[in-house]
């Protein structure tokens, strides 16, 4: 109807209008108490109210009572009031015959009261009742007076209609008419009360209209009394908990809950909820407030074992294959429980291991979350959810809080929603919010992605729990993220042997004189005659005695149990455990079979001009067996590792044709832009998952922390990040620094994470010719002065190591060095410097017999075809071939232009070996090549530029990487070591031969740089002896 639609545009009007509003006052950031500003009212022209009409329709809905109300119009206009003639004539574009107006008026009141409604929508969560503390005054919108639309208190008996056409709540048709008094009130109940909903930045209706109905309820939400013992018992457990804690280990630092106890009863009630609605399994990350209280009564981790920990904790004890690592404080463990829920279901809750590092661990709950998904086939993504704990300052602070949420609607990294809860205590630190935000609230981020946000009042234990079922329901209907946003206070400093008082004197003495939410819940329960103090006595004593008796048992507790194993971990090893070498090669039918099938494009499909010529390329490649390049040999470790049942997935910016223009895994119709992605037409049938190369967000930090979250679920996938170019790594250092290097040995998780960084010195600039590798290198922990067990049956150099870095220099090698991530019984995150102009380079390419496993093919040996850690020089001398008088040692692309020099000054008394796994250090194969080379006199070695060389008469080290950069420390002192072992010299053996030390990684200007390259790469093979550094 013309009039439903006119009052919708008007409705629509008006949110953008209070949108608008609320933009551009300056709201307080704090959540205080709020004061009503008064605005003198106009006068306005009485109109006829509805209750005076004497039609028999106010019975029935409201759309049908106007229909019906039409239609008697219709009819005939005097038989309804003078106002609704008017108003027909109005809308139905006739001229209004009379009172001209009074029709006005009635019209103008109903737009008026749209308007009222919309402005507690926009704006009601500004005058509600939020923080416990009521420390500071906010002022309350003036829009949120019925006075600013010009009604006064004599209006408020009068009847009103305000339906709006497809409209939910306050503004549905259904409503029945209502006085202005009981609208107005039942709209401060709705949005004025202790939550704060913020939802009208959602652009779609039907989700609007989901909340209003659940929001604007006709009667305020109330809990009966077996629901509210529960909430009571579980607050009770929440309260008891820390204050145990507190009086048995006064000084240690536990980051309480206190002033925030809420957080548990609304935790559980929110999973109860899920798990009603069919979650099956919860992964849950936080950061240290509260996160001993949510281990022990949300996660049901067992107390003993915290209680143990907390008294000191012993190591686990030694048992064959046990994993202990070297642990971490007890408030970043992670865990894993099946627990029952009150629906008489079981829902499996794994809390995530992190770092101190807030936030950090967000990226990586929704990447396993999303695993979870996949390897359940959990395809409408309700069977698996992520629920993540923020704080207030660091939700408002840190970057990736914002990275992950812009995953959250990505087809191939969305989990059909996140929970956010934030335990808003209103300080960071001692960080008060008016210095640490420039927002209203600190979950002003999440409105970017059309999240409803719901405020509560963190000591209205109803309403928290109400928020928190609410949030589990919009998850599970709409699948996507939703806020809570906690609003409490901190009893006690940022830990326990802190003092508040130093910079929050005026907060800290409101709340030492603040009851707790357990007081004020029991009060209330009391006062309503519910529950009696007996019974709320039986509960504390019934926690109590078991808090007791739990940690009496603690003093007993031994970890016996690896917890670090989920059931898709089963049968792997830990680093005390040996995992033999496997054979990476792969039979050499498979090989062309897949090689036919990731090189051939339908029939019908119009590739562009160009790619096509690179897949007959591919084809021809496949086909001949010769010429084989990286991005195919690349296609073809993933589609023998897909052939053999694993998953596999690469993601990071502009993967899918690749940065530089090289892997065109997805491709491109150029008539009707349909996509083809030849691997995932491996294997007949294939899940069109079970392959996934995509392209990301611009974002680092959240993309390597959702890729390890991803790898860490199941060990059969292959999980690939790559960068743009290598330097933009950095950007994740976080997740590197905290999680990939020092993961395992904290936290007794392993990943098998490959990273692939382009790296090299092609004259780009300072920004993109380095991956960083001496980062890499600098954490890796393997000792430098010891040559561990290298036996290739008793060897485990790799798995105590805490990460492998390689920069391959062929194809083939590239492929093995991918397979040997899967076949493997352990699994240890991978980083590549991967080339960039080795891609297209004319030398470096691999044949397919390099791929394969038939014996006497290159690379065969008695365990078949592997990656190889070492490759030694390829002008076929013998051992101990006279006239050889240098031998050069490198790494990565500076190999094909020592190469290139070699033969240009036909240099056939130098050997040139390339180190292709820098770490763990290959001292056996250096070994090996230093033996295989006369001694003539004290070996010395210099250092060239991609990496090193090594000089016979000579040892030198050769790098492209300026001295301070680059492998020149971590290989200098390991060749040392293994030097020394054969008696090869020491370090002042070792020469330099590479550019100085510098502040940028490289010259901005090509020609230095070609000058540079040039100049090194003469220096490395010239006959004079190299005296750099001695
Ligand atoms: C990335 C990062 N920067 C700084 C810190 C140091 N730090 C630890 S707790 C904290 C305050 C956190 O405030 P908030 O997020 O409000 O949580 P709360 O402690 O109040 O629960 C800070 C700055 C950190 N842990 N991580
Ligand atoms: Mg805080």
């Amino acid at each position: 109807m013309a009039w439903f639609r006119a009052a919708r545009s008007i409705s629509q009007l008006a949110t953008k209008r209070n949108i608008i509003l609320s933009r551009t006052t300056t709201p307080s950031r704090f959540f205080q108490t709020t004061k009503a500003v008064q605005y003198s009212s106009s006068p306005v022209p009485r109109p006829v109210p509805l209750s005076r009409l004497t039609d028999s329709f106010l019975d029935g809905t409201s759309s049908v009572y106007l229909e019906e109300l039409q239609r008697a119009w219709e009819n005939d206009p005097n038989s309804v009031d003078e106002s609704w003639d008017n108003f027909f004539k109005n809308f139905l574009g006739q001229k209004a015959s009379t009172s001209p107006g009074i029709s006005g008026q009635t019209i103008q009141e109903s737009m008026k009261l749209l308007l009222l409604v919309r402005a507690y929508q926009v704006n009601g969560h500004r005058k509600a009742n939020l923080d416990p503390l009521g420390l500071e005054q906010r002022e309350v919108p003036d829009d949120l007076d019925i006075s600013f639309y010009g009604f006064t208190e004599e209006d408020l008996d009068r009847e009103f209609f305000i339906g709006v056409w497809k409209m939910a709540g306050f503004l549905s048709e259904n409503r029945p008419v209502r006085t202005l008094s009981s609208i107005v009130t039942r709209l401060e109940q709705a949005y004025c009360g202790t939550v704060g909903y913020e939802y009208m930045h959602i652009a779609d209706r039907e989700k609007c209209n989901w909340l209003r109905d659940k929001i604007e309820t006709p009667e305020s939400t109330q809990y009966d009394t077996e629901r509210r013992v529960v909430f009571l018992d579980r607050l009770i457990w929440s309260t008891q908990f820390e204050n145990f804690l507190a009086t048995k280990w006064t000084a240690a630092k536990r980051f309480g809950l206190e002033g925030g106890e809420t957080l548990i009863p609304g935790m559980k009630e929110m999973f109860d909820r899920a798990a009603d609605r069919g979650v099956e399994s919860i992964v849950i990350g936080m950061s240290h407030r509260g996160r001993l209280n949510v281990l022990a009564n949300v996660v049901r981790k067992p107390l003993t074992q915290i209680f143990n920990e907390f008294s000191g904790g012993t190591k686990p004890v030694d048992e064959d294959g046990l994993y202990t690592g070297t642990g971490d404080v007890k408030y970043h463990l992670g865990t894993s429980y099946d627990r029952p829920t009150r629906g008489g279901k079981r829902i499996h809750l794994s809390l995530v291991a992190n770092p101190s590092h807030l936030e950090a661990v967000d990226p990586v709950v929704v990447g396993k979350t999303r695993a979870k998904q996949y390897y359940s086939n959990d395809r409408d993504r309700v069977k698996n959810l992520g629920v993540l704990i923020h704080g207030d300052g660091s939700f408002a602070g840190q970057g990736v809080v914002y990275e992950t949420l812009h995953l959250s609607a990505l087809p191939n990294y969305t989990t059909g929603g996140t929970i956010h809860i934030v335990v808003n205590n209103q300080v960071a630190f001692t960080t008060d919010p008016r210095s640490g935000r420039s927002s209203q609230y600190c979950t002003d981020v999440a409105k970017a992605l059309d999240a409803p946000i719901f405020h509560v009042n963190g000591d209205d234990l109803e309403a928290v729990v109400h928020v928190c079922e609410l949030a589990a329901e919009w998850r599970q209907i709409f699948h996507s993220d939703v806020v809570v946003d906690i609003v409490c206070y901190r009893r006690f400093g940022h830990n326990e042997i802190d003092e508040p008082s130093f910079t929050q004197p005026k907060m800290y003495k409101i709340i030492r004189n603040h009851p707790s939410a357990l007081e004020i819940y029991q009060k209330k329960l009391l006062e309503s005659g519910q529950i009696g103090q007996e019974d709320i006595d039986r509960i504390h004593k019934k926690v109590n005695s078991i808090l007791n008796e739990e940690f009496v048992n603690s003093k007993d507790h031994v970890t016996r149990k690896r917890d670090w194993l989920s059931a898709y971990w089963s049968g792997f090893k830990s680093p005390e455990q040996v995992s033999r070498i496997q054979n990476t090669g792969v039979k050499p039918e498979i090989l062309k079979n897949v090689g036919k099938a990731t090189t051939t494009l339908p029939d019908n499909f119009k590739p562009h001009r160009a790619v096509k010529k690179i897949y007959e390329q591919r084809s021809q490649m496949i086909e001949t067996g010769k010429g084989i390049d990286w991005a195919v040999a690349e296609t073809l470790a993933f589609a023998t590792l897909l052939v053999e049942g694993n998953h596999v997935r690469l993601s990071g910016q502009d993967v899918e044709r690749g940065t530089f223009s090289h892997r065109h895994a997805v491709v491109h119709d150029q008539e009707t832009g349909e996509k083809y992605c030849p691997l995932d037409h491996v294997l007949p049938n294939q899940n069109d998952e079970m392959f996934t190369v995509s392209n990301s967000s611009l974002s680092e930090f959240g993309v390597v922390g959702f890729e390890l979250g991803y790898s860490m679920e199941n060990p059969n996938s292959l999980v690939l990040w790559e960068a743009q170019f290598g330097d933009f790594a950095n950007g994740a250092q976080v997740i590197f620094d905290q999680f990939l290097s020092s993961g395992e040995s904290k936290w007794l998780r392993q990943t098998g994470l490959v990273f692939l960084l382009p790296h090299g010195y092609d004259g780009q600039g300072p920004e993109h010719s380095s991956a960083r590798l001496e980062r890499f290198l600098q954490m890796s922990d393997d000792n430098p002065y010891v040559i561990p067990e290298m036996d290739s049956t008793l060897r485990k150099q790799i798995q105590e190591c805490n990460w492998q870095v390689v920069n391959t220099t062929t194809p083939a090698n590239y492929f093995h060095v991918l397979r040997r991530q899967i076949h493997r019984e352990f699994r240890k995150p991978l980083i590549v410097m991967s080339p960039k102009n080795l891609l297209r380079h004319k030398d470096c390419k691999s044949s397919l017999s390099e791929f394969d496993d038939v014996q006497g093919h290159p690379g065969f040996d008695k365990q078949g075809t592997r990656f190889k850690r070492l490759i030694k020089d390829q002008s076929n001398h013998s051992d101990l071939e006279k006239g050889i008088r240098r031998l050069v040692l490198c790494s990565g692309k500076i190999y094909y232009e020592l190469d290139e020099e070699r033969k240009r000054v036909n240099g056939k008394d130098v050997a040139i070996c390339r180190v292709e796994q820098l770490c763990p250090f290959p001292y056996d194969l250096i070994q090996r090549e230093l033996k295989r080379y006369p001694k003539v006199g004290k070996g010395r070695i210099c250092k060239l530029d991609a990496s090193f060389a090594n000089f016979i008469n000579q040892i030198s080290l050769f790098m492209e990487e300026p001295m301070n950069m680059g492998a020149y420390n971590y290989v200098t002192l390991r060749l040392c070591t293994a030097m020394r072992a054969l008696d090869r010299g020491t370090m002042e053996d070792i020469k330099y031969v590479g550019r100085a030390p510098s502040a940028a990684t490289a010259t901005g200007f090509s020609q230095v740089h070609v000058k540079e390259q040039t100049e090194l790469v003469q220096k490395a093979l010239k006959q004079d002896p190299i005296n750099y550094p001695w």
